[in-house]
């Protein structure tokens, strides 16, 4: 075999099954039956006595091909090509170097060895597409890890590193390569060795299944579903791993099928198939097309609070070189305790060694001399919330960055092209608005300014996607996509407070809806002083026919500010969240002065309107161009704000309901939030036109 991506090469008694399916060596059709021709192959050649699969590229194979999911199954089935490598007379070897992922990894556990790259990882992420592994995934690891071990790594998707995967019985050996050495010419060695000693191992699917007690097993799945809030696959996954202790191999891998079946089609995961595509798609923009970025290596951060820490600290990870500025030596010593507390935190959670802490910590540079910044390819400005505060610091920061420099602001609610105007190099300014915490967080909204340059704006993706970041493009407007849609529906769940549910039946509601807290508990932990100051702020704009709810302003001007207050939405004095009579009291009071009679809501009315507010919102946000795709939004959802993905975003859900019903439900909303929740244009229009926001977004 010649051409096409699987291609035999022979080295003494080993054929190397090299695969090369670009980027991630994808399972395609041609791969599958590529890699069905080589067993014969390499059956049929006598001088051969193993066989060793290796893959061009940057990583082992990574998985089904996601792009055929849909378009039913094409010979041969993945489940039968892994049949025949794990059948052959002749024992077959994988060399996983970067990820082996899903049907990767299955071919792997199809094969007698395993000799990993150190620094490779092995995972069945299937959970996180909506489905379960399809190829025998859930009925070979728990042969080589036990079912408990097994149904943890299904049900997490999470991958496993080559040192943890050898301790677990999965690798067989792990090479640790020095300077030159290529990883196909020590996995040969290793297979030699193996072929030498003269003993083959049973195949995995024949090994026995380590015995647990069916009610510990029991116990596992429903960990796995409860975890899950609603998503099907990861219960369906540790299902399927449990029966490999009731079924032979033979009616397991069938009854695996069948759950794989069940769920390729459901429309969690197609949802999950959109996130995942979605956040891919984020930074493929047509005004970021063959625009380069500049060059950015080193990187000062203005201000070293929680969230400048948290930017440092990602940078620095991600290869740059950081340095923060603060205002005098006191809050220069905090932000370099902050910093230290965040690589503290790493270590505690083993992502680094312990004594790596102090030299990662000093490798960011804190000054106090706005001058230092004069070196400088990008400026992230991430100080106190205050327009003027941010434009006095752009005014002094315009006057000693370098030319050239990328000047960002970190605002989430001010008017970015307003602060840019204090300098006289606007073009050069975008905001990046990170989430906190800034160096966990995925999520960054990428501002563009009236003014900003479109390289600019390449930059801050480029630089973006190097943190490990999903930058989504967004323009200017109060709140930009995420904070604009949250303020909207927040305010609703305020209504319905006021018209009679109690914000732990919303909160409620919203967690059985797949969201990991409910919005008051977000409010209380993201403390509500930021929107009462907003408040107060556009106090003068608001027109007297808006419904207003008093019950925040009050509760803040009692100073419960939220969990840093000990006090909020909730009492938090015994560390968790109660419901405090001094909170209901204060609803019953604004109920009675507004002549309101409580009546209860039901958990489908409350998440029925949250999610038509959010996709109304987002419909605007579409409209006016703030947002260039519903995709953006939907991943700005997830990524911010806890949306479910297995939901796809409030604006592919909407698509899945429905938009007539959908727009039913904005009726609703209307009629109960009065002015401000109108229902879009857009979403109207689309209605009209029978098509949904994917067509529209498509025909642009
Ligand atoms: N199928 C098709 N396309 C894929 C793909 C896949 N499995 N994985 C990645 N791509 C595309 C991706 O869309 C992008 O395209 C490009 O490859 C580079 O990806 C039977 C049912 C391997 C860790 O879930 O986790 O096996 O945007 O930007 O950061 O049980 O890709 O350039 O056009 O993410 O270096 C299980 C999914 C499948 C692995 C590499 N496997 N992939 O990360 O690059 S289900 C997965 C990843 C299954 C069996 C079943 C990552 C990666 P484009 P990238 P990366």
């Amino acid at each position: 075999m010649a051409s096409g991506p699987v291609v035999i090469e022979v080295r003494g008694k080993v054929a190397i099954v090299w695969v090369d399916n670009p980027p991630v060596n994808a399972l395609s059709q041609a791969v599958r039956q590529g890699l069905s021709d080589a067993v014969a192959a390499v059956e049929a050649d006598a001088k051969v006595a193993a066989a060793l699969i290796l893959c061009r590229g940057r990583t082992f194979i990574a998985g089904a091909d996601i792009r055929e999911f849909g378009k039913g199954p094409l010979e041969p089935l993945l489940t039968d090509v892994i049949a025949r490598i794990e059948a052959s007379p002749k024992p077959w070897a994988a060399a996983i170097h970067g990820t082996a992922l899903g049907g990767g990894f299955e071919v792997a556990l199809g094969c007698c060895w395993r000799v990993m790259d150190s620094r490779a990882e092995v995972g069945l992420p299937e959970v996180k597409l909506g489905i379960i592994p399809g190829a025998g995934g859930t009925q070979r690891l728990p042969r080589l890890t036990g079912i408990a071990t097994a149904i943890e790594a299904v049900t997490s998707g999470r991958r496993i590193g080559a040192g943890e995967a050898q301790k677990l019985g999965i690798a067989d050996a792990v090479v640790d390569l020095e300077p030159g050495e290529e990883f196909a010419d020590r996995a040969l060695a290793a297979v030699e060795a193996w072929l030498a000693a003269g003993t083959m191992p049973v195949p995995v699917s024949a090994r026995p299944v380590p015995p647990l007690d069916a009610a510990e097993a029991e116990k596992l799945i429903a960990k796995a579903v409860e975890r899950a809030r609603g998503q099907l696959s990861p219960g369906e996954a540790a299902r399927a791993v449990a029966d490999a202790l009731t079924l032979d191999f033979a009616a397991g891998l069938a009854a695996e099928r069948a759950r794989f079946l069940k769920l390729v089609g459901h429309p969690q995961a197609k949802a999950l198939r959109h996130a995942f595509f979605g956040e891919r798609e984020l930074s493929k923009l047509p005004m970021l097309d063959g625009v380069k970025p500049r060059a950015v290596s080193t990187i000062a951060v203005v201000g070293g609070g929680t969230m400048g820490a948290g930017i440092a600290v990602a940078a620095a990870d991600a290869g740059y070189t950081v340095t923060v500025l603060e205002t005098d030596a006191a809050a220069a010593k905090r932000a370099a305790e902050r910093i230290h507390g965040l690589y503290q935190g790493y270590a505690e959670r083993k992502r680094i060694p312990a004594d790596a802490v102090g030299v990662k910590a000093a490798a960011i540079d804190i000054t106090t001399e706005i001058g230092d910044l004069g070196t400088a390819d990008l400026v992230v400005e991430a100080v106190f919330e205050d327009a003027e505060v941010k434009r006095d610091l752009f005014r002094r920061l315009d006057k000693v960055v370098r030319p050239g420099a990328v000047m960002a602001t970190n605002t989430s609610y001010l008017d970015p092209n307003r602060i840019a105007a204090a300098t006289g190099r606007p073009a050069e300014m975008c905001g990046l608005h990170f989430f906190a915490p800034a160096n966990v967080m995925r999520l960054v909204e990428v501002i563009e300014t009236a003014d900003t340059a479109p390289d600019v704006l390449a930059t801050a993706f480029a630089v973006a996607l190097k943190l490990g970041k999903l930058p989504v493009f967004a323009r200017v407007c109060d709140g930009f996509i995420g904070n604009r849609i949250w303020a909207t529906v927040r305010r609703h769940y305020e209504f319905l407070v006021e018209d009679g549910a109690s914000p732990a039946a919303i909160d409620a509601a919203m967690t059985a809806y797949g969201f990991p807290m409910g919005p008051f508990a977000v409010y209380d932990l993201s403390g509500l002083d930021i929107s009462w100051s907003w408040r107060k702020r556009n106090m003068a704009d608001r027109a007297p026919d808006v419904r207003y709810v008093d019950i925040p302003d009050r509760l803040c001007e009692m100073g419960r500010l939220g969990r840093k207050t000990g006090a909020g939405w909730y009492d938090y004095a015994s560390g968790k969240a109660k419901t405090d009579p001094v909170v209901e009291a204060v609803i019953a009071e604004e109920r009675a002065r507004k002549g309101v009679t409580a009546r209860p809501v039901a958990a489908e009315t409350i998440q029925r309107r949250a999610l038509a507010v959010m996709a109304n919102e987002g419909a605007r946000i579409l409209e006016e161009g703030i947002a260039l795709r519903p995709l953006d939004v939907d991943m700005v959802m997830i990524h911010g704000y806890g949306y479910p993905a297995w939901r796809g975003g409030p604006m592919f859900e909407a698509d899945a309901i429905g938009l007539p019903t959908v727009l039913g439900w904005i009726e609703e909303a209307h009629a109960a939030g009065g002015p401000g929740f109108e229902p879009a244009r857009l979403l109207v229009e689309l209605v009209q036109q029978g098509r949904t926001l994917a067509d529209w977004a498509q025909s642009r």
